[in-house]
Order: structure tokens, then sequence, then C-alpha cells
């Protein structure tokens, strides 16, 4: 075992959660359906899926036959969790869009069995998520100290405490493919200023592969995604007085070939005239005409190397599950060569 090369924390609780989501985050759901809808190709960012119905949504499509992503990015961290642990030597585990920590707890119990796991910084706008986490990943791992962090990941990167020794950033789950490619990079690229010499990022993509598996994924049979797709209208309803019926719309998941990403959108049914009442704001949609509601893009190896390479990252190593389905990649700055 080795010993954990931490600085010694100051005294503090098992749990510090500091929340950055209070008018300002509202004002960003505002802002987003005043600019997304007012525009010729309507479209919202995908963050706003996630309150406490859609992050629930979010888990059960985990557990769908069709969302293989889940399983195989498990596997791999399963596969090479004590390598990780062991290239890293990690005395902190920072998680950008944490969720239910799931996977996270195959890495925990690697860095707690090499002898150096700290702190648990798990990172979300979720609040009831990082609430949830933090009191249960103190109890399962005893010692474990969690400094949640409530927040967006786009604005408040510079909110997450400093390192108390070398870290491991986690970006899982294949969340960057959900940013346009260059927004992918402007995110990746301050993700990568967090990094210290000796710190790491580990970070899961999706990777391309048949469209029919892909379509799959995104439109199963249960139609569990066809409920997480309308369930930013129920948020739109709830958070800024609304008056959508998200009944009015049908589920749409395309895999379009050129850009090689899955994209979900919602398709009215019939023509709609809504109000947005916190906005005044007036939506009309055609009969037929669809939101953009999600990109998910879906990676090879060359594309990926171009993205960390933008953002100054050097690949350590490249990982997959058996399939090929899904890829996990550790890199560090390139300055700490
Ligand atoms: N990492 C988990 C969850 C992925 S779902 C997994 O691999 O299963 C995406 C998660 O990111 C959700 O919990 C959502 O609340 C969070 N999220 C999405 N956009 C975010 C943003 N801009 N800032 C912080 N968290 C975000
Ligand atoms: C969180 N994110 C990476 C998921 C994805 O696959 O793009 C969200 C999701 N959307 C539909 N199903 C799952």
């Amino acid at each position: 075992m080795k010993p954990s090369t931490a600085l010694p924390l100051p005294p503090q609780p098992a749990i510090l959660i500091d929340s950055h989501l209070d008018a300002a985050q509202e004002r960003s759901l505002a802002d987003d359906v005043l600019d997304g809808l007012t525009r010729p190709f309507k479209e919202l960012p995908p963050k706003h899926f996630y309150d406490a119905r859609g992050a629930e949504l979010f888990d059960r499509i985990c557990d769908l036959p069709e969302y293989y992503p889940t399983r195989a990015e498990r596997s791999i961290l399963e596969q090479s969790a004590t390598e990780l642990a062991e290239i890293t030597g990690a005395v902190e585990l920072v998680e950008l869009g944490s969720g239910t920590a799931a996977k996270t707890r195959v890495l925990l119990d690697a860095l707690q069995a090499a002898g150096t796991l700290v702190r648990y910084i798990p990172v979300d706008v979720t609040e009831s998520m990082v609430r949830d986490c933090a009191a249960e990943l103190t109890s399962e791992y005893p010692g474990l100290r969690v400094h949640g962090v409530i927040g967006d990941f786009e604005r408040h990167l510079h909110h997450i405490p400093p390192s108390s020794g070398p870290r491991i950033v986690a970006f899982l789950g294949g969340t960057i493919g959900n940013f346009p490619p260059g927004s992918r990079r402007r995110v990746l690229r301050e993700i990568a200023r967090l990094l210290k010499p000796g710190d790491h990022l580990l970070m899961g993509t999706d990777l391309v592969k048949d469209p029919d598996v892909l379509e799959a994924a995104y439109d199963d049979a249960q139609g569990v995604t066809a409920e997480f797709n309308r369930n930013v209208l129920h948020v739109l309803n709830r958070e800024l007085q609304a008056n959508f019926d998200p009944e009015d719309f049908d589920h749409v998941a395309l895999f379009d070939r050129e850009n090689e990403w899955i994209e979900m959108r919602l398709r009215a049914r019939r023509e709609i005239h809504s109000h947005v009442g916190d906005l005044d704001l007036a939506v009309h949609f055609r009969e037929g005409e669809e939101l953009r509601t999600e990109i998910s893009a879906k990676f090879t190896p060359a594309r990926l190397e171009g993205d960390l390479a933008s953002a100054d990252l050097e690949l350590v190593r490249w990982l997959t599950d058996a399939d090929g389905q899904f890829a996990l990649t550790l890199s560090r700055p390139t300055a700490s060569l």
C-alpha cells in the first residue's frame, strides 16, 4: 500500500457543500430559453434536463438494454481502475457532472485500496444529486472527505477547492459529447487549466458505430428516453411558468452521419401557441417543427486526440471495452512531460 502524498488538510467536517446556483442559475435557464426558443431553428442546451426527475430518468436510461455506454464504461473502469490508481497516485478525485457517482465507486475503491484516497469533489448542477451522493459516499468510505460543488461546470470551475495533492479530474459518461465542437474545445481547455503538473484528466467518450445501435440507444422501446427528452418542457413549465403540454411533442433521435453525433429533438404534433410566463414570451411551433434538445457526439481516436491536443493535453492511456464501443482516456498537461 502506497502512503498518501496528500498535504495535511485543515480540520474540517467529512462533508462540505458549496452551492453556486441561485438567481444566476435561474437567469441561465431564462437566457437559454429566450435565446433558444426565438431562433429560426429552436434549440435548448441539454443541462436543463436534469432536475430531480430528469436525473432519475437518466438513471433509468443507464439500466436500459439499448443504452450500452454506461455498461461499457463501467467494464473499462473495472478492468483498469487499479492501473489508473497506480499511474496517478491520486489523493483526490474531482468529478464533473457526477450524477449519482454510480461508476465512480469503482475508482474510489481502487484509490482506497492503493491507500492514497483522501477527498472526493463532485460537481453537478443538480443539488439533490450532490447532497445525496456526499451522504452516501461518506458512509460507504469511512474517513473520506467529500467537498460537493453544486454548480455549472461551464461557469463555476474556479470554485473547485484547491488541491491537496495529485488529482484525477474525471469527466465520465460521454458528457463532453453533449457540446458542439467549438464549445467542446473551449470546455476542455477550461478543464485542462484546472490541472497542475502531476494531475490527470480521465474522460469517457462514446465511439462512432453502427447507426442502428446508436439510434436504438437514444430511442428505447420502453420510452424512457422519450420521457427524459420531454422532461425539459416540465422544467420550463415549473421554473419559468410556461404552459407547454409535453404530450404535444414526439421524441426524435437521429444519427447525423456527417457530424457523427446523435441529435435528440422534440417535434410538435400539431400547431402550438405557448407562453413562457416569466419571460412574457409567446412561443409558436408549426406542426412538425422541431426543437433540438441535445447532441451527443460520437468519437474516433483521431477526433479525440485532436480535441485533447487543442487543450494542451497529452494522451497517457487509451482504454476501451471488449466490444470497442466506448473509450476512456487518461491524459495530462503537456507541460508536465
Ligand atoms: N457522470 C454520470 C452522469 C452523467 S449524466 C455518469 O457517467 O453516469 C450528466 C450529468 O451532468 C448530470 O448529473 C447533470 O446534472 C450534469 N450536468 C450536465 N450539464 C452540467 C453542467 N453544465 N454543469 C454541471 N453539471 C452538469
Ligand atoms: C449525459 N449524456 C452523456 C447522455 C448521452 O448519452 O448523451 C445523456 C443522454 N441522452 C439521452 N440518453 C442519454
